[in-house]
């Protein structure tokens, strides 16, 4: 958590195309650092990221976007 002060939202999507650890660790350092993420977690095992956001600086089609750019099919769910 960066900013645990503000206000924060959390979502999860489906995430396809991870095929190991590196891949998370890679994945949730780069999330952490974009403005307006302030936690990032990734379930390798089920497929599922979960992001808490501060809503002012970023939404969900940005976060999707985000994770897509990296070369992950991405969701809601
Ligand atoms: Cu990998």
């Amino acid at each position: 958590m960066k900013n645990s002060d503000t206000a924060t939202v959390e979502t999860t999507f489906r995430i396809e195309g991870i095929t190991c650890t590196g891949c998370v660790t890679d994945m949730e350092n780069i999330l952490l650092d974009t403005d307006g993420i302030n936690d990032a977690s990734i379930d390798y095992a089920k497929g599922l990221i979960t992001i808490s956001y501060n809503p002012d600086e970023i939404d969900e089609k940005k976060l999707i976007n985000k994770v897509e750019k990296l070369g992950f099919p991405t969701k809601k769910i």
